[in-house]
This record gives structure tokens, C-alpha cells and sequence, in this order.
């Protein structure tokens, strides 16, 4: 079931590159929906496949094709990859850092087991796949201010974990299988319209929505402490670009890309620029505490810059008002 050839000499048709046919897995999350939304605009409509194991909203099927798929279905994924003539995979299904230390057996299975699936089929059938690392990849051994691409790499989450183990399984098949395997390193993504599940840095998301609803945030982490973070839509252009990026560019396949970092605190003040009012008292969870404490500060992104030419759109003030236009009273 699981045996492949060597992927080099498949999908190096330019129709397909030119007009790639894109499946999306976990498109429910934080960033398929928006994700969609560019792809669509750049290769058309009913070329772009959002998936999930959930019913999505009405406006998701209005907006162009959706399938169930169930990564942890290896026979239902392939049908779908080849049923729909599929030749670029982004990888979205995930269970995030918080919600992968209170229930390790699902970050395990859908991480691990899942993405095991996506590169076995990926290599199967020649795709070009883009699977999402993330800070979280690093530790509390690794450099934290900043983090360079090559460095010790030793997390203490199970999600963590399992990004290190993403990075390494697709590096190896790429040389192994010739498989075209694509990987940036998320820092925490801001977004107004979808909210994340489960992570660390979602409290940067959770304070906008309370902002302007009561006017009152209470924060799981503590003041002071500084993450890199990234507005959706830097993110997401930095995904079509690394998709897009000449093989040829890449001298990795696995990038760390940065556009800020701040503290709590820091948000709050740029927040109270437009809403005076804004009060946010903390009360630290510990886990998401200790999460946090292990994670980079600011991330080193200069080959990402140097060989694709990654550029950040969004620093602080852009990303805060940006998000205060978008979240208002009524669309909470
Ligand atoms: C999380 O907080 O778990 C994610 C991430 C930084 O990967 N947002």
C-alpha cells in the first residue's frame, strides 16, 4: 500500500505547475478559508479544494469547492487526490500546542499518523507538498533572540515534536523520493475573520474580539512575555510564495519566516492607541506559561529574505489596524 517510486520524474509537466489543481486538508482551521480565498483569486476558482472532517459554514460551499477527506483515511485521501486530479497539497490539519498537551494520543495520531499519509501519497502520485512548521519546533536549548533556521531543535510539546519530526520526514523524502516538499515556520498568525484553535499565541487573536465586545481582555500569559507573531495575510502571501518559488531558489526546504514580535504588553499599548478603554488584567496558565517560555523571542529569517525574496508587509501598528478595521462590534 505505502510502496512509491521515486517521485523526480513525475509531475514536472508546466501545465500542472501553471495550473496547479490544490487540495487543502484541514480547511476549517485558522487559515484554509483565507488561504482558498488567494489561491482562488491566483488559479481559479474550481482549482482550489478545501477539506476538512466538519460541515463547513454556508459561505464556504458558496465560495467554491468542498470535500470531506479524513486524513487518518489513507484510501479516502488518495481517492480524493486522484479523483480530482490533485497536484499541489497544503497540509493545514494540525492539533496545536495547548491542545496537544492536554490530549498527546490525538496530537500523536493526527501529526504523525496524518502526515505520514500526506507525504506517502504526496510521493506516490509526484505532488508538490506545503506542510506548515512553526516556533514551536524550538525549545528551551534552542537560541531564543533570535533564532537562526539551523539550530539545536529539541521542543518540549508534543505538537513541537511533531513539527520537528514534519521538517525531518519531508527533508527525507525530498532527497530520498525526489518528493517536492515545501515548509515555512509559522510564527503565532493574527486574523480577524477565523479564529484559532488550541495554540499558545492565540490570546493575541482573543484580545482584538474582547476589545471591542466588552472593552476587557484577561490574559493567559504573562505581560512580558515576547513571541513573533505574523498578520494572516503576510502569512498567506508568504505561502503562495514559497509554492510559487523556482525549485531551483530554494537552497532549503524548510524556512523560518518573521515579520514582528511583541509582548502582551506591547499589544495592549498599540491597542489602547485607538481604544483608550481597552483593560486587560492577567491570569497565567501555566501550561501555556511554560509553552511560551520555551519558544523563540524573534526568529532569523534572512535566507527566506535572500532566496525567495520573503518581505513583511505588516509590522505592530499596520497588524493592529488592520484587525480593529476588521472586527467591529457587529461581525464579533
Ligand atoms: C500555537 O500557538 O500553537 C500556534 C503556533 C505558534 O504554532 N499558533
Amino acid at each position: 500500500r505505502r510502496a512509491f517510486a521515486d517521485g523526480r520524474a513525475q509531475n514536472s509537466n508546466c501545465t500542472e505547475i501553471d495550473h496547479p489543481k490544490i487540495l487543502i486538508t484541514g480547511g476549517l482551521g485558522q487559515l484554509g478559508v483565507g488561504l482558498a480565498k488567494l489561491l482562488r483569486r491566483r488559479f481559479g476558482k474550481n482549482n482550489v479544494i478545501l477539506s476538512d472532517i466538519r460541515k463547513p459554514p454556508n459561505h464556504v460551499y458558496h465560495n467554491g469547492p468542498f470535500i470531506f477527506s479524513d486524513i487518518l483515511d489513507y484510501k479516502n485521501l488518495r481517492e480524493i487526490v486522484v479523483n480530482n486530479n490533485i497536484s499541489w497539497l497544503v497540509h493545514y490539519s494540525a492539533v496545536l500546542s495547548a491542545v496537544g498537551e492536554n490530549n498527546v494520543s490525538l496530537a500523536k495520531e493526527v501529526n504523525i499518523t496524518g502526515l505520514h499519509n500526506i507525504l506517502d501519497i504526496a510521493a506516490e502520485h509526484g505532488l508538490r507538498v506545503f506542510v506548515p512548521s512553526t516556533i514551536g519546533a524550538f525549545g528551551p536549548s534552542s537560541p531564543r533572540d533570535p533564532t537562526p533556521e539551523l539550530c539545536v531543535q529539541r521542543p518540549r510539546t508534543i505538537y513541537g515534536v511533531s513539527k520537528v519530526h514534519a521538517e525531518l520526514m519531508g527533508e527525507y523524502y525530498h532527497h530520498r523520493y525526489g518528493l517536492d516538499f515545501r515548509c515555512l515556520r509559522y510564527p503565532g498568525i493574527i486574523s480577524a475573520d477565523s479564529q484559532p484553535g488550541g495554540g499558545t499565541t492565540d490570546y493575541a487573536v482573543q484580545i482584538f474580539h474582547a476589545a471591542v465586545k466588552t472593552g476587557y481582555f484577561e490574559c493567559n500569559l504573562r505581560s512580558d512575555t515576547r513571541l513573533p507573531m505574523m498578520y494572516i495575510d503576510d502569512c498567506l502571501r508568504a505561502t503562495l510564495e514559497i509554492l510559487e518559488a523556482p525549485a531551483d531558489s530554494l537552497t532549503s526546504r524548510t524556512y523560518n519566516i518573521n515579520a514582528m514580535s511583541f509582548t502582551p504588553q506591547d499589544l495592549t499599548q498599540e491597542i489602547q492607541k485607538m481604544l483608550p478603554d481597552l483593560k486587560v488584567t492577567y491570569n497565567v496558565d501555566p501550561v501555556r506559561q511554560a509553552i511560551a517560555d520555551s519558544w523563540p523571542m524573534a526568529f532569523e529569517d534572512s535566507a527566506a529574505r535572500r532566496d525567495w525574496g520573503w518581505k513583511h508587509e505588516y509590522d505592530l501598528p499596520e497588524m493592529v489596524q488592520a484587525m480593529l478595521t476588521h472586527i467591529t462590534p457587529g461581525n464579533q
